[in-house]
């Protein structure tokens, strides 16, 4: 639900990248993010960062390597497999959302990020979260790129349905938005 089809470059200081990016992205970002179209005007021009009730602090986030261990079963034939692997955890250290949600990271891939594909995930309740951890089990190398923005829990089940509805573009429990600004950053994973 976010497909932004302007490439970037990589440069300068993490800062820099995302104030550059979210301009880039700003001015591209039209119908395409995971916006609801239909109370945004003909041509909306959406724009990222934090809003007045909703924000992710991004300055002071940390990183930290572990292992994780995850096993799954399946319901219909009651399998049971085990994985372990180098996991990375981001911390953010402080998140504020009006409704309970979720705080998404979506890969960039190509220079893009590609909302299609979720990274990883943390449940939010309404109001200020501190110390929010992300778990991956994908490379999160310092310098990597991601985008992190808020999901609404739509249904209120504590599950973060990442289902797309008809359109396509929208997921059932959508992207966070103060008008036409989606509350979302893009960053550099820090050292
Ligand atoms: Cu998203």
């Amino acid at each position: 639900m976010f497909q932004p089809r302007v490439p970037f470059k990589q440069e300068g200081t993490p800062d820099m990248i995302s104030k550059t990016v979210m301009a880039a992205l700003s001015a591209t970002l039209i119908a395409s993010a995971c916006a609801t179209a239909q109370d945004a005007p003909a041509a909306p021009q959406i724009t990222m960062g934090n809003g007045e009730a909703n924000m992710i602090q991004i300055e002071g986030m940390t990183r930290a390597e572990g292992v994780t261990h995850f096993s799954e079963v399946r319901v219909d034939d009651g399998e049971v497999s085990a994985f372990r692997g180098d996991s990375v955890a981001l911390t953010f250290p402080q998140v504020v959302i009006e409704e309970p949600g979720f705080l998404v990271l979506h890969p960039v891939m190509d220079g893009r990020p590609n909302g299609d594909v979720v990274s990883g995930f943390a449940y939010l309740d309404a109001g200020t979260n501190e110390d929010v951890t992300i778990r991956l089990d994908t490379p999160a190398d310092a310098g990597r790129l991601f985008l992190v923005m808020l999901h609404s829990d739509v249904d209120n089940d504590r599950v973060l349905d990442f289902v797309f509805v008809e359109d396509g573009i929208n997921v059932e429990d959508t992207a966070v938005f103060e008008g036409t600004h989606m509350i979302a950053h893009i960053f550099a994973v820090p050292e």
